[in-house]
């Protein structure tokens, strides 16, 4: 296990969205890391041999073996790292911890690339960043790579991604709207699920600890519209679980129910359509999602496999803890979209090796 002496060595960028949410995990748990910027291409080409894909982060073990998915990731370190970690015993609040935590992660993944990548702002401070940390050794100059840099965001994850003119504003609202809610929540808890910080916080630092709260234009949104989701990034990020003398809720706040509402109403749903054009062998998709359009949206094979794990967390638990959820999920319109498809295109053996071995990128973006 990792010690002060022989820390994980934690490969990526220090603006990345993936990489902050390991860094807020690593803290929280007081599991000592190093944090590495990796330099393209020797480390691409090092991490593509070790885990089968190149995306950030990657987690290099004292013992040698790397690591990639954050997700497994975590759920790997619970398991080995001994004392009080940050899945909830409750079933209930563990299952609604789980789905944030994967909402988090793919869903609020497009917007925070919306704001840094389509606002000159937001693209000249990440394009300079990235072309001289992780481009630093390609021998172009700064402004070829900076351009480079911003055409391939664009291309891959904001315009190319479904973003279109007529996406901008409801992609916006959508995240003015999560501001509210989040703002509601933390004037008054210092946590999501109550006093103590659990996986959804870790999971909604992702797009909050590298993205809203760091680039120009959502982080002057965030100090003049939600100074307590602010306060909540930092008080993440100072928090050690070893020494938080605070508590779960025994049930789940019911101002979580809005944000289930907003999963139930566009997550689950492109979760599905995307599934669907999966299986149709589509590279691209087009939908409206909570009356926003998207058109041309890329399809990913790694949410199919999201899907299936929300359904298999719900098939684990027992009958009774599955009765109680599924009253929740149906209230907030959850439950039809979790099972509208009978079958998932999902690959054999799709990512059973994670996480020391990758099957899929999240999106296929070209290197
Ligand atoms: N599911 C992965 C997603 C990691 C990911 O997509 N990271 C982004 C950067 S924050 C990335 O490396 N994208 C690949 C690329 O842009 O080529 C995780 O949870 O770690």
């Amino acid at each position: 296990m990792p010690t002060d002496s022989a820390p994980v060595v934690l490969h990526g960028s220090n603006i990345s969205y993936f990489t902050g949410k390991m860094e807020n995990y690593f803290r929280v748990r007081s599991i000592p890391y190093q944090l590495q910027s990796p330099t393209y291409p020797a480390h691409r080409d090092r991490m593509v041999k070790k885990v089968g894909v190149h995306q950030m982060p990657a987690v290099e073990l004292p013992d040698g073996r790397w690591m990639t998915d954050s997700t497994v990731m975590i759920q790997w370190f619970e398991k080995e790292v001994p004392g009080s970690g940050v899945i909830p015993d409750d079933p209930v609040l563990r299952f609604v911890s789980l789905l944030l935590e994967d909402w988090a992660d793919e869903w609020w993944w497009r917007p925070a690339m919306h704001y840094r990548w389509h606002y000159p702002e937001g693209a000249r401070f990440a394009s300079f960043h990235l072309a001289t940390e992780v481009l630093g050794g390609l021998p172009l100059p700064v402004w070829a790579k900076r351009r480079m840099m911003v055409h391939r965001q664009r291309s891959g994850y904001t315009e190319g991604d479904g973003i279109r003119p007529e996406s901008v504003a409801g992609v916006e609202a959508g995240v003015m709207r999560l501001l509210g809610q989040l703002e509601g929540i933390f004037s008054h808890r210092p946590f999501l699920l109550g006093d103590r910080p659990s996986l959804a916080d870790i999971g909604f630092s992702g797009p909050f600890f590298r993205h809203f709260a760091l680039d120009p234009v959502p982080l002057e949104i965030l100090r003049q519209k939600a100074p307590s989701v602010l306060e909540w990034v930092a008080r993440l990020w100072n928090t050690r679980l070893e020494s938080c003398s605070g508590q779960w809720n025994t049930q789940l706040p019911d101002d979580i129910g809005p944000l289930l509402s907003d999963i139930g109403r566009a997550y689950l749903p492109y979760l599905c359509a995307n599934a669907e054009a999966v299986a149709a062998d589509k590279q691209r998709f087009d939908i409206e999602l909570g009356g926003v359009p998207y058109q041309g949206a890329r399809t990913s094979r790694y949410r199919v496999w999201c899907l299936a794990q929300l359904r298999e967390h719900y098939r684990k638990l027992d009958e009774a803890d599955q009765s109680t959820l599924k009253v929740l999920l149906e209230q907030h319109g959850c439950w039809e979209p979790l099972w509208r498809l009978a079958t998932l295109p999902l690959s054999p053996a799709q990512e059973n090796q994670l996480p020391f071995r990758a099957d899929a990128k999240m999106l296929a973006v070209n290197e």
